[in-house]
């Protein structure tokens, strides 16, 4: 996959698709003014940086329309490019037609994050900043903008870059003692070399470590309520929501086929799904095809409820249910609840929570431990959060060469090319965050996702 031609002039509408109020049309590259000025009357002779003017849209003698033009010169723009942005009546007709006129005086229309990718490559931007801009226009929640404008701050590359300034001081160190011509130097300090080798890998795994809860923060946590039929997983699920959401009914086998709601706690979303109970003897085959179905979310789940019936004493199917949420993918979290606290106790639960679906007993307590992982990461201080599967695999691929090396570093007699390798590994993944080494197909790849206008 290649990048797309970054020296012509290109132009897209850079608000949604449909009519609205306003659209905004975006021009950039060299030939940005020219083109503009071509329709735009009074022609602008030389508009300074930032200056917004109300200019007529003329296609030829015809008038299409009156616009807020806003001209910004290069590298002082978004793009680092001239860039022209045109603020026209949101009319479908009139954006094409401002669209045929730009392309008519030169421009050709963007692909996806086209704009981005220039702001990335004139050096606006690093990598995860660039992608932060498409996780800020998608963010549904407070948790995943305030996520999404740290990092399009710079906060993720912040975090990197002492770990990234003390490994390059020590490939430093090891390249000027590889080097034959500086004799004169002293031995390596090789327990204080594995030390802040150990601090930086450290560092690193802490980030990544935070990446389950920051995938939650952007994507929305995955809750899956599962339990033994007629533990009242629907009725939990319609409390939590605060409306009726799913049937509810006295006998077991209500819930066939899974259900899902979305809710906001404490500014960060939870989409929860709701599943047929686990029998530990189905009685039919569409019974089993439901707790086939809730077994599929249960794999997929960043957050396993299992509810229990605390009116009565404990069956084989909550055993197989607990079994089945045994079966949670690795690093999703498991909330055992107690339901219906409200009729007299036939059981104990060792670290259940007590709630009731029906008073609402305890649901606070349990919405609090839903996100409690999310949370942490915020109150922990950090400056980022990592929500990427890409920076993820790279953190990670950096910790793990870093772990190389510290076993390198326990050998006898160490070898230091082997050593500068291993740094040169983990640098080179953290350059791919950043950007500063991701090939041409990763950023191709990257940009691809983006939508036009962006
Ligand atoms: N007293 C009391 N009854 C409850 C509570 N929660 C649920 N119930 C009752 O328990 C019965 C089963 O509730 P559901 O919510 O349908 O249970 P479920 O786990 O979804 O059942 P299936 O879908 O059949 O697996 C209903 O009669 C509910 O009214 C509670 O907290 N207290
Ligand atoms: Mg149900």
């Amino acid at each position: 996959m290649k990048l797309p031609d970054t020296r012509d002039t290109i132009a897209a509408q850079s608000t949604p698709e449909g009519a609205g109020a306003l659209a905004v049309v975006r021009l950039s590259g060299a030939g940005a003014f020219g083109a503009a000025r071509a329709f735009l009357s009074p022609a602008p002779e030389d508009p300074r940086h930032g200056e917004a003017r109300l200019l007529a849209v003329r296609d030829g003698d015809a008038l299409v329309d009156r616009a807020v033009v806003i001209f910004f010169r290069g590298p002082a723009s978004y793009t680092g490019e001239d860039t022209v942005e045109i603020s026209c009546h949101g009319s479908p007709h009139i954006v094409r037609t401002i669209l045929n006129l730009c392309v008519k005086n030169g421009a050709r229309p963007a692909g996806p994050g086209e704009f981005t990718l220039r702001a990335f490559l004139n050096g606006k931007l690093d990598l995860s900043q660039a992608e932060a801009v498409g996780a800020l226009i998608e963010a549904s929640s407070a948790g995943a903008h305030r996520a999404a404008i740290t990092q399009a701050e710079g906060g993720l590359s912040r975090e990197l870059a002492p770990a990234r300034r003390g490994l390059l001081d020590l490939l430093s160190a090891l390249e000027a003692r590889l080097d034959d011509s500086y004799e004169e130097i002293p031995p390596l300090e090789l327990k204080d070399f594995a030390r802040r080798a150990a601090a930086a890998r450290a560092g690193l795994e802490r980030l990544a470590a935070g990446y389950e809860a920051g995938r939650g923060i952007r994507e929305g946590l995955r809750v899956v309520i599962t339990g033994a039929p007629n533990s009242g997983k629907s009725s939990l699920l319609n409390a939590l929501l605060g409306y009726d959401r799913a049937l509810v009914s006295r006998s077991a086998g209500t819930t066939r086929d899974t259900l899902e709601a979305e809710l906001e706690i404490d500014g960060f979303k939870v989409v929860f799904t709701d599943t047929a109970g686990l029998n530990a003897r189905p009685g039919s085959a569409l019974e089993r095809r439901g707790m086939g179905r809730a077994a599929a979310e249960i794999g997929r789940a960043g957050v396993v409820v299992l509810v229990t019936d605390g009116s009565i004493k404990a069956t084989p199917s909550d055993a197989r249910a607990a079994a089945e949420a045994e079966a949670r993918p690795r690093g999703a979290r498991l909330i055992k609840v107690l339901n219906k606290c409200d009729l007299p106790s036939r059981r104990r639960e060792a670290g259940a929570l007590k709630v009731s679906a029906r008073t609402g007993a305890g649901l606070g307590t349990l919405k609090t431990a839903l996100i409690a992982e999310q949370k942490k990461v915020f109150s922990d201080g950090a400056q980022a959060v990592v929500t990427s599967a890409r920076h993820f695999a790279a953190l990670s691929g950096a910790a793990r060469e870093l772990a190389a090396l510290g076993e390198l570093l326990g050998e006898k007699a160490p070898r230091l090319e082997l050593a500068a390798e291993r740094l040169r590994a983990a640098l080179s993944e953290i350059g791919a965050v950043t950007g500063e080494t991701a090939p041409e197909e990763v950023l191709a790849g990257i940009f691809r996702d983006f939508c036009v206008g962006k």
